[in-house]
């Protein structure tokens, strides 16, 4: 049987793309720290959907299809033996790693999640590419990455598959030449995906490391087939301002009754896919991996460009909850026109959700059914781009102190007097 371990197998995207996969035959193992679950005690907030523990999630898979899935906590980037021990036990075909944080506005609330976004996307993303090369075990690697290593506007083309064909101009004449397209971060989140495709270049080049970065666009929807078996496997809903992604949380605000959060002009224009298709496209990517020796592998994974304001004019109507322009908390272009090639997909044989069939039914099954588990406080997004530096907005606390201490951040005592 064919091996994938999925790393983040917990998460968002993680979990329904362990039962797609189980479900298709592979034997899937869940490598997770369950550090998404914490941070929602963190921030105080819970999916709109009642998840279950993940413990609760295997054993009713199991239960109800008979295939088994195996779990091992584990913290990548941290624990570096461990997870290289395992990968030697295990020697999977595949890794798919979406053990990262995800979120851009959790990532910039302040120099605390700045830094640990860093810390943990970096490391993780660094041990295993590390322990496969140090165990010698040939595993596929599939990474999530963003749409966002891109930035969101162009000189006017589609932004291509990961590629940009560029001529220089030589002594000897004109030579064309396919270079990674120009990084343009716009969050410290954004940013640690840029910093990844430079360490998969490295790992590809240095060490024939098979690899396929997957640039994701926004993901919406809640549900896969198999999330909606029973409701023990039901996929999270994220609607806060720190994790709720803008139209997931617009279908939640609508049903709310709430004023629908345009954020600044509205005229921003982003890439949209329906998780049903992040789990289709990802098996895509595990059964077409690159040969040894063959260049990182990208791929676009999405499937339609809209502009936030036709978005939200579209539920608007569709609900009859009125939409809102509120000052935009991010640093990021009021307006931009964007076109992405997606042709590799669906050359594969992707056939998208579309948006106009599928939204209806995420408000009927999801937004609508959950809403009383709604905290209207936690809608707002708080985390700030740009403004007053960390530290006249808040106070140096002593629990930060002696975090920074503890890691050697000699920094912290200096950053405590100013305060
Ligand atoms: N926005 C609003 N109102 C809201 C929330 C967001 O207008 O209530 C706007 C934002 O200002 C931004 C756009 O909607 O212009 C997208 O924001 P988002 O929170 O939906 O998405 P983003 O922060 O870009 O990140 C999400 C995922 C991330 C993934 C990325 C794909 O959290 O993991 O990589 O989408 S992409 O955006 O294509 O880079």
């Amino acid at each position: 049987m064919t091996t994938v371990m999925v790393l983040g197998g917990d998460g968002f995207c993680g979990w329904p793309t362990s039962l797609y996969l189980s479900n298709l035959g592979y034997d899937v193992v869940i490598v997770d720290n369950l550090s998404r679950r914490k941070i929602d005690v963190e921030l105080e907030v819970q999916s709109l959907t009642p998840i279950c523990s993940l413990s609760v999630r295997l054993a009713a898979w199991e239960e109800i299809t008979g295939k088994r899935i195996r779990y091992e906590k584990l913290t990548l980037g941290e624990d570096y033996y461990e997870f290289a021990e395992l990968l030697k036990e295990v020697e999977p075909d595949t890794i798919v790693h979406f053990a990262e944080q995800r979120a851009a506005p959790y990532s910039m609330k302040s120099p605390r999640e700045k830094r640990y976004t860093i810390r943990n996307n970096l490391n993780a993303t660094h041990d295993v590419l590390c322990a496969l090369v140090d165990t010698g075990v040939d595993a596929h690697l599939v990474h999530l990455g963003t749409m966002g290593v891109y930035g969101y506007g162009t000189a006017g083309m589609k932004v291509p598959e990961g590629y940009l064909p560029i001529t220089v101009h030589t002594e000897s004449g004109p030579k064309s030449l396919e270079i990674l397209y120009p990084a343009n971060p716009g969050s410290i989140y954004h940013m640690t995906k840029t910093q990844d495709q430079l360490l998969f270049f490295y790992y590809n080049k240095n060490d024939q490391v098979r690899i396929t970065d997957l640039h994701q666009g926004i993901v919406w929807g809640t549900q896969t087939a198999e999330t909606a078996l029973d409701e023990r496997l039901i996929n999270r809903f994220d609607y806060d301002g720190d994790y709720g992604t803008v139209l997931n949380r617009f279908l939640m605000q609508a049903v709310l009754g709430y004023p629908l959060t345009v954020h600044g002009t509205g005229r921003q224009t982003r890439a949209f896919i329906h998780i049903r298709d992040t789990v289709r496209c990802i098996s895509l990517a595990i059964a077409n991996p690159p040969k040894r020796g063959d260049r990182v592998n990208i791929f676009n994974q999405t499937t339609e460009t809209h502009r936030l304001i036709d978005l939200a004019k579209m539920i608007s109507e569709m609900s009859g909850t009125p939409y809102q322009l509120v000052d935009n908390p991010r640093n990021e272009a009021a307006e931009n026109d964007l076109r992405v090639s997606n042709s590799r997909f669906l050359d594969l044989g992707l056939e998208p959700t579309r948006l106009q069939d599928a939204l209806l039914v995420e408000v009927q099954d999801v937004a609508r059914k959950y809403i009383d588990r709604c905290d209207p406080a936690k809608i707002p997004c708080n985390s700030v781009w740009r403004g007053a530096g960390t530290m006249g907005a808040r106070a140096w606390s002593g629990a930060e102190t002696r975090a920074a201490e503890a890691i050697g951040d000699t920094a912290a005592p200096r950053l405590r007097s100013v305060a």
